[in-house]
């Protein structure tokens, strides 16, 4: 039974004006070095290469209230949310190689003009649900949720660059998975918004296994949607994925992960994901950098389908001894 899509879409998205670390620009390279069109061709999907889109460098951005790079945020996701929208209304499965997260906006945002009933799967050490008044860095990166809220529609300004977008996402259409390092100003709109989050707390208390069946019984309980997962690399422990901007201690291990991105893969329902914030700039060596880009690789291929028993390809019958 094949219920996945069969062709899959890579876009990749070297961006990194929604925080202030260079380097993340260049995580769809090192993500490709680590092989993963081969990989997602092993795993008998049609690979389309959509290349890595070009974004315009605007010379005068300052900031906006304390909001780092708006135009250059809000132009790069204008881009991104059109050629994620053809890229999904084609039929493909979506895979966005960022970049910085504030990426999400474009990408979440052009796949629900394809799919508006889609839910969202943040997976995350971070919340980015800051508005432009409570964000402590001023960093777009850590703010993209709260743009695609309606419920907080009126708690956004009028950023420049962002006159194109609206809110469209219900919180309730929303789970965060692997938290563990949430602004003040960050925990207030989750409880207010009564958005369902699973901390690295949480893991610990009722495992992984749970902590997923209880994402889907809420972001199915009323009908089965389209999937969108926005897989941020430090949600893994920094000893996983050393090189990325904001790590954080104490994250996923890679079963997790793993048991995460393949739970997510055999609802059937996985639309589009992004996974960001690789910035081989910011490994200690070689090493570090090429075991962070594999992990990545290792997410998408078991969101899209790669198994640990092997089942992801079929074969029919033991060879016979001659
Ligand atoms: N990320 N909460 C912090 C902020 O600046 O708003 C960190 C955000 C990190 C964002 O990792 O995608
Ligand atoms: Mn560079
Ligand atoms: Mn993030
Ligand atoms: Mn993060």
């Amino acid at each position: 039974t094949q219920s996945r899509a069969q062709s899959v879409a890579v876009l990749g998205a070297p961006f990194s004006r929604g925080q202030k670390r260079g380097g993340v620009e260049h995580g769809p390279k090192v993500i490709r070095e680590a092989g993963l069109i081969e990989r997602l061709s092993g795993l008998d999907y049609s690979v389309h290469d959509f290349g890595d889109l070009s974004f315009q460098h605007l010379e005068k951005d300052e900031p906006y209230m304390d909001v780092k790079f708006p135009r250059s945020v809000g132009a790069a996701n204008k881009m991104l949310s059109g050629a994620a929208s053809r890229a999904v209304g084609a039929g493909h499965t979506l895979v966005m190689l960022g970049g910085d997260h504030s990426l999400a906006i474009g990408s979440v945002s052009g796949h629900a003009q394809q799919c508006p009933d889609l839910c969202l799967i943040w997976v995350d050490a971070h919340a980015d649900i800051n508005t432009p008044m409570t964000s402590p860095s001023g960093n777009l990166h850590g703010q993209p949720v709260s743009f695609m809220l309606k419920e907080l529609t009126d708690k956004i300004p009028a950023i420049p660059g962002f006159s194109w977008m609206k809110p469209f996402l219900s919180s309730r259409d929303l789970v965060y998975i692997g938290l563990r390092d949430v602004d003040p100003g960050e925990r207030n709109i989750l409880k207010d918004l009564g958005i369902q989050y699973f901390t690295m707390r949480d893991i610990d208390r009722m495992g992984i296994q749970r902590v997923m069946e209880m994402t889907f019984d809420h972001l199915m309980a009323r009908k089965q949607r389209p999937i969108h997962l926005s897989f941020d690399i430090d949600a893994f422990d920094p000893s996983l994925a050393p090189a990325t901007g904001t790590p954080v201690n104490g994250g996923l291990t890679y079963r997790e992960g793993m048991y995460i991105t393949e739970e997510i893969h055999n609802t059937g329902l996985l639309s589009a994901m992004d996974l960001v914030e690789v910035n081989p700039e910011l490994g200690a060596n070689r090493e570090a950098v090429e075991a962070t880009a594999s992990l990545a690789v290792n997410v998408i291929a078991s969101s899209l389908g790669q198994t640990r028993e092997g089942a992801h390809v079929s074969i029919d019958e033991i060879p016979s001894a001659k």
